[in-house]
Formats: C-alpha cells, structure tokens, sequence
C-alpha cells in the first residue's frame, strides 16, 4: 500500500511545486485494482456509506484518493494522513474506508469523488490502461479558458499544438474542452467521462484541468506539457507580438514523422 500512497505525494509535490495547488485545489486518485482480502487484512474498514448510484464495473475495487479538503503540500508530507482509500462492495454502490493507525478517520474522500468514480468505472468499461486521476489548477491553461475565442476545441488545440512540438508530440489527440459547469458536480463528470473516451486530458472552463494515466506522474506530464504552451503563449502576447507559431504544414509533418495521425 506503501508505494501507491508514496506514487500520489510525488505528483501532489509537483503539483505543489509548479503552484497550481492553492488552498485545497486540486485532486488525484489511484485505483489499485481488486484486490484480495489478504492483502489488506492488516487494515480495518470504516462504516459503509451510499454512493447514491451505482457503478458496475468498480465492483471491489480500492481507489486511493485525496482528502476533502487536503492541501496538496500536505499530502506531499504525509500522504498516510490525507489520502482515502476506498474500497468499493460487490454492488459497485457503497464504500468503506481501509483504515491504518496512522489513517485519519474523520477524512471524507474529496469534493470531486463523482468525476473521479464515473471516470475510473468508464476506463475499467473499456478496458483503458490507465489507473490514475489528476485534477489541478494550471492558472495559463485558466486563463486561456476565459478567452471566448478559445472557449472551443479546435481553436484551443490549434492554438496549443503551434507553439512546441512536445504538444503535437505528447498531447497528440488533444485536450478536450468541457464548458463550465458547477464544481463537484455529476453533471460536471458525466460532460468529462464522455470528453475522456477519446482524450486523455480537458480542460474545465474557468476552473482546471484533470488528466488520466498509467500513473499519477504520468497524468501530470500530460498537463504539465500543455499548460508549458499556454504559458509561452501568453510570454509573446505580453511581449506585444502575434506570432504564426508551427504552421499546420509543419505539424502535420511532425505527425506522419512521429506515426500519430489524428
Ligand atoms: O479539490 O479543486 O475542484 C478541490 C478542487 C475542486
Ligand atoms: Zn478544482
């Protein structure tokens, strides 16, 4: 259990470190699969609680994720403390808390548990590798989401795939752009659950970014390339310049080169 804790404080010291973590923003989680009772009989469980919905394909599993209201820098320092870790009954609609001596059990899981258990039910549906869920606050990548011009996904990938290669390259699909909706809130994750059928990472107007991946870290990556554009965007434009960035020519060469064809 150790080194899946260990896993989430890495990326949630990155996301620290590159300062789109204020307060208590931002959210990850880690499913580790279903796993034997054995492997965790060490632990104790909490009371079970109602998901008010059920998901069918989360049958048994265990999700680590961050604590509601957890400060992404104190999940760095101890992650035993400020991580939940979920495990989901047979029916996909209740929970428990696995609880250690070192668990804090008044930790609720956090705000956004809804997106995070319709996205983690749809990878496990399609059989996706991926196993992990970032959510963070990258303030360029903001920014960009409050310009209506950029409010669409073409305009938004076009704009970001013209400015480094490592965007067309790592973000090759792009990210998907999810119109504002309330935080924490269903509609938020089903709008976001479709968006990641085909995207690995969108981006949450006014408010965020949530990425998924193999791993934690590798999820960051995926953020971390994008919101490196949208920061050397706004660089030129206060600059005073408009420039032409890497034209569609040039990119699309990139593609045939690197076999990643949209
Ligand atoms: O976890 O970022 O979107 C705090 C948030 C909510
Ligand atoms: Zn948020």
């Amino acid at each position: 259990m150790k080194k899946h804790l260990n896993k989430i404080s890495k990326t949630s010291a990155l996301l620290d470190k590159r300062g789109w973590a204020e307060a208590n923003a931002g959210n990850i989680s880690l499913r580790i699969g279903n796993i034997s009772n054995n492997y965790y009989k060490k632990y104790q469980l909490g009371e079970l609680k109602n998901f008010q919905k059920t998901f069918t394909h989360l049958s048994n599993q265990v999700i680590i994720v961050t604590g509601a209201g957890t400060r992404m820098r104190d999940v760095k320092r101890k992650p035993e403390r400020y991580l939940f870790i979920l495990k989901i009954n047979e029916a996909g609609n209740m929970f428990q808390q696995i609880i250690s001596n070192k668990t804090n059990k008044n930790l609720k899981p956090t705000s956004e548990l809804i997106s995070h258990l319709y996205i983690h039910n749809m990878l496990l549906a399609n059989k996706r590798e991926e196993r992990s869920i970032v959510h963070t606050h990258p303030a360029n990548l903001i920014a960009l989401s409050h310009i209506q011009k950029f409010c669409n996904q073409d305009a938004i990938n076009n704009l970001l795939w013209s400015i480094q290669p490592e965007t067309v390259v790592l973000a090759n699909e792009g990210i998907a752009f999810i119109p504002y909706q309330l935080t924490g809130s269903e509609k938020l994750a089903i709008e976001t659950t479709k968006a990641l059928e085909k995207h690995r990472v969108a981006l949450w107007e006014k408010h965020g970014c949530i990425a998924i991946g193999k791993s934690p870290e590798k999820a960051f990556d995926l953020i971390d390339v994008l919101e490196k554009s949208a920061f050397i965007f706004f660089i030129y434009k206060n600059a005073g310049y408009n420039v032409e960035g890497i034209n569609d020519i040039k990119q699309k060469k990139m593609r045939r080169h690197f076999k990643i064809l949209l």
